[in-house]
């Protein structure tokens, strides 16, 4: 099962680990207390070759990526996440609502030629309702039938079926047909009630979250899930968060990918009452492997570059990521939150990327329907 040469054991310098190894050599799952253990040992490359060894069982040297473009129709919100730059309210100048026409607009633009994903979320604006995303999905499906459509976090869709009065059953059997075909992970950030106190005061719960995406599976819908990483939480709240994620997916089978999310600490409030510094690399890796062993039920992890670095994602691939996301072209919230990387990246750059750190680049589309990538 390892994929690797040698037995794990030979691979790992820190004793506390060997169990977890013979586990993950017998396909057994891994304890809240292993996942303990993944954060606090020293030995990052044990985990490491335990991640690999697990990703290289599952997905070869195969590495997904996707042509796509981030748009957010709207950065008006009424929650207050403290972490959140991106946000703006009613009358702030920086605030934009986008009409079905610039949305339709945007995606005209040639930049966008052969985007296959467009991802889109947004705040929570109290003006708009269901009608107007029946009209955008509509729209864009008529003029880009090939386009899939990736909209909404689980926040959003609790939040515009009560701004609409109807259920959120309801309101996904309207979305779903008018043309939306899967949900972003976006939204969950930490489900411990006392760090979702502290970082995203008024923001729906834990059991929203996950009450949501358990209805998105049952209609069929497929959804990503994400955790926010690098802040005020502790390993305990990541382990917890990681295997509430763990449980549902064992219900539904609903989920198609886990992304890190590596906090971003500029131009937030977060950042202005606490003092946090980046995440570093390590940091970074480690949470991608933690994630593979600890979510076996999760086909595919992503190295989402725009928070973590490209050259990092590259590395990621090899702490048992798969994925490296996408083209983007345009992304906005990491960037307002002081992200450096750039707001997208080519095709052939992606390519690049990923040969580059020794695997098979794989072009796919969200539903990982795959598409050959000679150049
Ligand atoms: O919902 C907000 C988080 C999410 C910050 O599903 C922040 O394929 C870090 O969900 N620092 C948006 N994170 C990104 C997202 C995503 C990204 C890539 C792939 C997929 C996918 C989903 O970013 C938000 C929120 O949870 N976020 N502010 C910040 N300062």
């Amino acid at each position: 099962m390892s994929g690797l040469s040698m037995p794990l054991a030979s691979y790992i310098q820190d004793s506390a680990l060997l169990p977890l190894a013979e586990k993950i050599e017998r396909g057994d799952r891994l304890s809240f207390e292993d996942g303990l253990l993944l954060y606090n040992s020293l030995d990052l490359t044990g985990i490491a070759a335990m991640a690999h060894s697990v990703r290289l069982a599952r997905h070869g040297r195969r590495a997904y990526f996707v042509t796509s473009r981030r748009l957010s129709y709207t950065n008006i919100c009424y929650t207050h996440c403290q972490f959140c730059a991106f946000q703006a309210h009613m009358d702030d100048p920086k605030g934009y609502v986008m009409s079905v026409e610039d949305v339709i607009r945007e995606l005209d633009n040639p930049e966008n030629h052969g985007v296959r994903e467009l991802h889109m979320t947004a705040g929570h604006h109290p003006r708009l309702k269901i009608e107007y995303f029946e009209s955008l999905f509509r729209t864009i499906k008529a003029r880009f039938p090939d386009i899939h459509l990736k909209v909404f976090t689980m926040v959003e869709i609790d939040f515009y079926a009560r701004n609409s009065g109807i259920s959120a059953g309801e309101f996904l059997d309207r979305c779903i047909a008018a043309g939306l075909e899967s949900c972003p992970g976006g939204g969950a950030e930490i489900f411990d009630p006392e760090v979702r106190k502290q970082i995203c005061v008024g923001k729906k719960d834990a059991d929203t979250w996950l009450r949501v995406a358990e209805l998105c599976h049952t209609k069929g819908l497929p959804t990503n899930c994400t955790m926010l990483y690098g802040h005020i939480e502790e390993p305990r709240h990541r382990v917890d968060h990681l295997l509430r994620l763990r449980e549902l997916q064992d219900r539904t089978g609903g989920f198609l990918a886990y992304i890190p999310l590596a906090y971003q600490n500029e131009d937030n409030e977060l950042s202005r009452t606490h003092r946090i510094l980046p995440t570093t690399g390590t940091q970074d890796l480690r949470e991608i492997a933690v994630a593979r062993l600890l979510l076996d039920n999760i086909d595919h992890i992503k190295a989402y570059w725009v928070m973590i670095t490209p050259g990092l994602a590259q590395i990621g691939l090899s702490y048992g990521a798969d994925d490296i996301d996408g083209t983007i072209v345009c992304e906005e919230i990491a960037h307002q939150a002081g992200a450096k990387t750039p707001p997208g990246l080519s095709r052939q750059e992606i390519i690049r990327l990923i040969r580059d750190a020794g695997f098979e680049a794989i072009e796919r589309d969200n539903l990982y329907n795959t598409y050959p990538a000679e150049h």
